[in-house]
């Protein structure tokens, strides 16, 4: 087992030691893992052009870390419990031996079908076992899995595939969402159309839906493996392998390839899960997300089973078939840990008390919170409801460029406070910068959250471009990795995320850039030019404001039927995440006089706050604001 903090000044003391000696204490951590040959040097890096490395030539394999490490005291410990979409369907339990099988089996799959070290593997799958099983085969080879979360389109399907240049793609015939069943495959098929380097689809039968089969390059799964041997020798890997590549919006252009590699992605996830969940070995541990999403990957996959922790994992949706189908399921496994976000918190909130009162939640120990700044009413309702007042929660900020976890109480260690993600983990080197990138020291301050040191499991390079990589997260402010979140630190030196200070939003914790939703939008024929904000939502923390300015040929069509169809093209070429939920009608937009659209200003009327528009003189057009002003939507 991993060492574990468990007490406040334990707390200090490592955070301390890790920041005199970085290197010292994550070689010590290291030397947890099974390595087929140790490092050389535990960290090589270079500030400027962003190259980083750590446990520098260190060979392993992150499955055999899982597997063999632990296999003689887990052999018969559940690792995942699968809980389908309908609660009448069984439940599947993997214990550790099994999950050993089946990957092995579907690395040598993945092997019988051409997939060498290096290789790009797109899994484009619900959330099924399978999901799991595939990424750890695919890590057992030596490929590099590309997971995209099962709700985008074809065309960001497609974008995907081919950015990653990718040789395979595992899917399922169709998915189970709540009441509805979604063709999975079909939406393959379409993306492939303009993928030329995809040579083999692996096909999951999941809901029996019929699919077309393309001979030469579509197989089923379960006549992939059939009588395909369990056994696999694992492939050695060099620590800085690349693991995983995960997309992610920003502020500008398309979704860029994350980049993680396989030592220090280890052992920080590991080390991260198993301190702020302080999960112990007989704790069963239920995290919410998707695997299309960072934390599925670090704390669904590689962190809990890295700890031989047996991990819930959920194909459904939070009200399906009834609005207590999370307490349901916390109750029917005995969950001790339960990691959810906001948003879900906030919908569930809407139905009140009585659903959770159905159930007996006495198993929960702690409760968890990601992907946006939790508001304090539903920080003290999950506190007060859920964990009965005896469940420390642990609000973890972190993001898919971090790979784990980075500011967050340690459960029942860190004394919390309402929507503080309190304090950073050991190794985590927090500062604080005003816009011209001088540091804020002290208590009470507010600005640009970065961090001016690397850890382990830090973002690599964006795939195959590592300039944007540098120009997005090490330009901003010298020397420095820039999150895009703006922090306080307050009088008791707590960190308080205030979101994101760039053209990112967060819609019930997905990742969206402005850009790319004006991109979709812009796609329809009608549609001259497009501006998207954020604005305060209710439920999902962010919801989206676009404004749009109509060709003159619009004025023969029905202004509502235009809208419609403007949904229906940020569904079709993102997903149906990106579709706002206002569409305001304009004549032209704010601009300054060298052509920049004032978001600044559109932000503003979004919120419903017209009267602190600060300086528009410098606008091309100021009649244009006024306009909007009174067309303005009434924020929900
Ligand atoms: C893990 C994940 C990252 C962005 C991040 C921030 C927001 C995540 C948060 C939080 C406040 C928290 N965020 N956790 N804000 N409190 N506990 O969500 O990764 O999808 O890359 O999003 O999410 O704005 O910059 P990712």
């Amino acid at each position: 087992m991993l060492p574990k903090i468990n007490t406040l000044s334990g707390y200090l003391y490592e955070y301390q030691k890790s920041v005199a000696n970085p290197e010292a204490f994550w070689e010590n951590i290291a030397e947890n893992f099974y390595w087929h040959k140790k490092w050389d040097k535990v960290l090589e890096w270079d500030r400027d052009g962003h190259n980083v490395q750590w446990f520098v030539n260190g060979k392993l394999n992150i499955t055999e870390n899982i597997f063999e490490k632990n296999l003689f005291i887990l052999g018969d410990k559940p690792a995942i419990i699968w809980e389908p979409n309908n609660p009448d369907e069984p439940t599947v339990t993997l214990t550790y031996k099994q999950l050993h099988e089946k990957v092995c089996q579907f690395a040598n799959v993945l092997l019988q079908n051409g997939v060498k070290k290096g290789d790009r593997v797109c899994i484009y799958l619900p959330m099924v076992p399978e999901a799991a099983i595939a990424m750890l085969a695919c890590a057992r080879v030596g490929a590099i899995h590309s997971v995209v979360f099962a709700g985008f389109s074809a065309s960001s399907l497609a974008d995907r595939i081919n950015d990653a240049e990718v040789k395979v793609v595992l899917t399922s015939d169709g998915n189970f969402r709540g009441a509805k069943s979604i063709p999975v495959k079909a939406v393959v098929d379409e993306a492939l159309e303009s993928c030329p380097l995809v040579e083999k689809v692996i096909v999951l039968k999941r809901t029996s839906i019929e699919v077309t089969m393309k001979p030469g390059r579509d197989i089923w799964w379960h006549d992939a493996i059939r009588g395909v041997s369990i056994e696999n020798k694992a492939q050695e890997m060099d620590s800085e392998d690349m693991l995983f590549i995960l997309y992610t919006s920003g502020s500008t252009g398309k979704p860029k390839g994350v980049v993680h590699t396989t030592g220090g992605y280890m052992v920080y996830t590991a080390y991260s899960f198993a301190n702020v969940f302080q999960y112990n070995i007989n704790d069963i541990y239920f995290c919410t997300a998707d695997v299309g999403w960072i934390t599925g990957h670090s704390y669904i996959v590689y962190g809990p089973l890295l700890n031989g922790a047996t991990a819930v994992m959920f194909e459904g949706v939070p009200n399906h078939p009834g609005v207590d189908r999370f307490w349901q399921i916390i109750e029917k496994h005995k969950v001790t840990h339960f990691y959810t976000a906001p948003t879900a918190i906030r919908s569930l909130m809407g139905y009140g008390t009585e659903p959770i009162e159905r159930h007996n939640l006495s198993s929960l120990k702690v409760l968890g919170s990601v992907g946006e700044p939790i508001n304090e009413e539903a920080w003290h309702w999950y506190h007060t409801h859920v964990g009965k007042g005896n469940c420390p929660i642990v609000d973890t900020w972190w993001q898919t460029e971090t790979g784990g976890i980075m500011i967050s109480p340690i459960a029942g260690v860190t004394p919390t406070k309402p929507a503080y993600a309190t304090l950073p983990l050991p190794g985590v080197q927090v500062i604080i910068v005003d816009n011209e990138g001088n540091e804020l020291k002290g208590n009470n301050v507010e600005g640009n959250l970065c961090i001016k040191f690397p850890w382990p499991s830090m973002i690599r390079t964006t795939y195959g471009d590592h300039e944007r990589c540098v120009n997005t997260y090490f330009s901003s402010f010298k020397g420095l990795y820039f999150t895009g979140d703006g922090v306080k630190r307050d009088a008791d030196g707590y960190y308080r995320i205030l979101g994101r200070v760039d053209d990112v939003i967060n819609v019930s914790g997905h990742r969206l850039g402005t850009a790319e939703v004006e991109n979709a939008i812009n796609s329809h024929p009608l549609v001259i030019e497009s501006a998207v904000v954020g604005f305060p939502h209710e439920v999902k923390g962010q919801g989206i404001y676009a404004y749009v300015v109509l060709d003159a040929a619009s004025k023969n069509h029905d202004p509502e039927k235009i809208k419609a169809s403007l949904l229906a093209a940020a569904t079709k070429v993102i997903g149906p995440i990106a579709k706002p939920d206002k569409i305001q009608l304009v004549t032209g937009l704010p601009k300054t006089r060298s052509g920049k659209i004032m978001r600044r200003i559109l932000r503003k009327i979004a919120e419903g706050d017209a009267t602190s528009l600060g300086d528009t003189s410098t606008l091309l057009d100021p009649g244009v604001v006024k306009e909007i002003i009174e067309g303005a939507l009434v924020p929900v």
